[in-house]
């Protein structure tokens, strides 16, 4: 799957992929330089590998590749970026998006397309400018995609949460009718009286119920090298495609499923678990080995 993040030199591309996916603070981004011509990284999700392509912005880049139609050309979705912070540049980000449009007409690809209308925060800027600059970016930039599978966000790597949701479920969109399966879990880990962190075997959370536990996309280092250990015992002494593991100490304790090699359920309990509760947990369990398997089968498809 490739996703290429487009927008002018500023907007906030780099940011965006630093935070939601390679555990950088939002603060750490202010120091990032400009993306020369473009980058593309590989970010494993559900088993897949995710191409993330961040093209620099910046007129002389934008030339140079607008020239290249080919560099465009197998994405399966687009996400181009307005700053909202900076409504004098609107026009000229919607005349290269149309540009855009044209290359991907020529090539004759139709990517999904999820506009973030981004810095919607007040990191730095004022609050009722903000509102007038989401009023005119809509009037603006809704209209232009009118003819593509589209969607439109507010989106700010000052949110961090929030933002790797957005990127969770396009990342998910490859697996039509795998986001209700998650909006479930969601729900469900609610009403559970433990712990519970539901991610991808190479740590992405997809959803969880303990603040403080992801940077963006990715589950805490520990939690993920955890998992990762646990996932080669799997593999190579049980040699099985899924597994549990459990460690104990005074009164609390960690349980680890991974489901079929691509799932994996972490939870946390202090003290005896409810009936209630523990029958919420075996109904997760079961639930997200049904998800493992639509994936799996997505995959083979
Ligand atoms: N307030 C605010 N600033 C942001 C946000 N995202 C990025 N920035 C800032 O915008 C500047 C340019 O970001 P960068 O990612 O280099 O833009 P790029 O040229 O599109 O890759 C940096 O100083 C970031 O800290 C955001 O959501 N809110
Ligand atoms: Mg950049």
């Amino acid at each position: 799957m490739k996703i290429s993040l487009v927008g002018l030199g500023g907007c906030g591309k780099t940011s965006l992929y630093s935070v939601a996916f390679a555990e950088k603070k939002p603060e750490e981004t202010k120091s990032l330089s400009p993306t020369i011509l473009y980058e593309t990284r590989r970010h494993p999700f559900l088993g897949l590998q995710v191409g993330i392509f961040d093209f620099g912005g910046q007129e002389q880049y934008r030339k140079e590749y607008m020239d290249k139609p080919e560099v465009f050309r197998g994405t399966d979705i687009l996400i181009p970026i307005v700053d909202l912070h900076d409504p004098s540049k609107f026009d000229e980000a919607k005349e290269y998006f149309v540009g855009l449009l044209d290359i991907y007409r020529q090539n004759n690809e139709k990517p999904k397309i999820f506009l973030f209308l981004h810095k919607y925060d007040t990191e730095a800027y004022q609050k009722e400018l903000l509102d007038t600059n989401v009023k005119q970016a809509k009037e603006i930039f809704l209209d232009l995609f009118k003819d593509y599978d589209f969607n439109h966000m507010l989106t700010s790597i000052y949110l961090q949460d929030e933002l790797a949701k957005v990127f969770r479920d396009i990342l998910m969109t490859s697996y039509a009718d795998l986001k209700s399966h998650v909006e479930k879990a969601e729900n469900q880990l609610q009403e559970i009286n433990a712990k519970i962190i539901v991610a991808d075997i190479s740590g992405n959370v997809l959803v969880h119920n303990v603040p403080g536990v992801s940077s963006g996309l990715t589950l805490r280092g520990d939690l993920r090298d955890f998992i990762n250990a646990c996932n080669i015992v799997r593999e190579n002494i049980f040699m099985n495609d899924s597994a549990s593991f459990r460690g104990k100490s005074e009164g609390k304790e960690i349980e680890l499923h991974i489901l079929k090699y691509i799932i994996s359920i972490l939870i946390m309990k202090s003290g005896e678990i409810d009936v209630k509760s523990q029958d919420k947990i075996n109904t997760l369990i079961n639930d997200m080995k049904l998800l493992a398997d639509l994936i799996i089968s997505a995959h083979s498809d």
